[in-house]
């Protein structure tokens, strides 16, 4: 028995995903595939038994398909999730759900009319071993009241179209959805400060930036990030409760220590950081359809994500604290 996969585009993760479906995850065929670069999707497409198609309609329509991923660019992710909704079918969708709280809702609604949880979004740090030793050391006490973390996210470089803004939508959104599973709060106002920009960073760009993440529940999450730090890809996370700290550790970091000095592996980029975590989170996908159900962040946390990005975003541009409102969480996400 093995869930048939069709994949929406084979860019950087597309391809990663398209891998690991095929030959890694215990359950999985990836049967059918498509990218406006059809060339690309040929050539990921070849070996796996894989058919491509020439729209994503015709993925997600296709009888065969089981289970849709979306891996195509963000601003897509909205119309092609309700596309598989409107097929009855399972989605992980790749960060973020929509690029705006107005598409993300229509999701929402759509999801919560079709009376079942269909969507997964690909908030992967969830499935990471090290975040988990984080919240079980939150949940259970260890730390005594979890009152504020810090946070770091450090790419080495970008490409010349990364904005100010993606900072946020595209990098931050991954603290923002590990922020409010972490803490099991939702975020009610964001303020950034953007610092003196690093000479390495493109003209446009303002790099590195700050930003404040207040909690519902009164605590305070601090993220730097900094997509041009040129050393490697480099993610922190350390949270301060009322009786000790837990800090997230990064996998393979082995320190070679020699002549009096201490020296550490530094992950090239989210790739390598994160390799084993996407194999968990497409394994627990997997095996969550085999099951029978869809478990893991919901189109509800893609909405929440998005408007606290979308806040980010004004704060930004206007240098005030910006609240965050979301509507009333509709109970087939409670
Ligand atoms: P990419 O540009 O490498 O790949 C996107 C692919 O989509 C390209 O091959 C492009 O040809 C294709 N495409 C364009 N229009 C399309 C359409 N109409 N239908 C189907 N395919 C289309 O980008 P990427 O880095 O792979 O990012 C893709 C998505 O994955 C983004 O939403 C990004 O935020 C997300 N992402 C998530 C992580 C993570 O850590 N979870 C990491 C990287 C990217
Ligand atoms: C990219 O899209 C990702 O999701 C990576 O995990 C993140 O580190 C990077 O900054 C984003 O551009």
């Amino acid at each position: 028995m093995a869930i048939k996969v069709g994949v929406i585009g084979t860019g950087n993760i597309g391809t990663d995903h398209v891998t690991r479906l095929a030959s890694q995850v215990v359950g999985s065929k990836v049967v059918a595939v498509f990218d406006v670069d059809l060339a690309r999707a040929e050539r990921v497409a070849a070996g796996t038994g894989a058919v491509t198609r020439a729209t994503a309609l015709k993925v997600i329509e296709d009888p065969v398909v089981d289970a849709v991923v979306i891996a195509s660019p963000g601003d897509l992710h909205a119309e092609q999730v309700l596309a598989c909704i409107a097929a009855g079918k399972p989605v992980l969708c790749e960060k973020p759900l929509a690029t705006t709280t107005a598409d993300c809702l229509k999701v929402v609604e759509a999801e919560v009319s079709s009376g079942r949880r269909l969507i997964q979004i690909g908030f992967m740090r969830r499935y990471d071993p090290g975040y988990q030793v984080v919240k079980e050391a939150i949940d259970d006490g260890t730390i005594g009241e979890a009152l504020l973390a810090h946070m770091v996210h450090r790419n080495a470089v970008v490409p010349d179209s990364f904005t100010s803004s993606m900072a946020m939508t595209d990098s931050v959104i991954h603290e923002i959805d590990t922020t409010r599973w972490l803490f099991g709060q939702e975020i009610v106002r964001t303020t950034v400060v953007a610092t003196r920009p690093s000479p390495l960073a493109a003209a446009h760009l303002r790099d590195p930036q700050i930003v404040l993440l207040e909690l519902s529940g009164g605590g305070v999450v601090t993220v730097e990030v900094f997509v041009n730090c040129q050393y490697g890809y480099d993610v922190r996370c350390e949270v301060v409760g009322s009786a000790g700290v837990v800090a997230l550790e990064t996998p393979g970091a082995n320190a070679l220590i020699r002549d009096g000095r201490r020296i550490e592996t530094v992950p090239a980029d989210w790739r390598v950081r994160f390799g084993a975590t996407y194999l968990a989170e497409l394994q627990e996908w997997i095996s969550g359809l085999l099951a029978g159900a869809v478990a893991g962040p919901s189109a509800w946390d893609g909405y929440a994500a998005t408007a606290v990005a979308e806040s980010a975003v004004a704060s930004l541009e206007s240098g005030a604290p910006v609240p965050v409102d979301l509507v009333e969480r509709p109970g087939l996400y409670t």
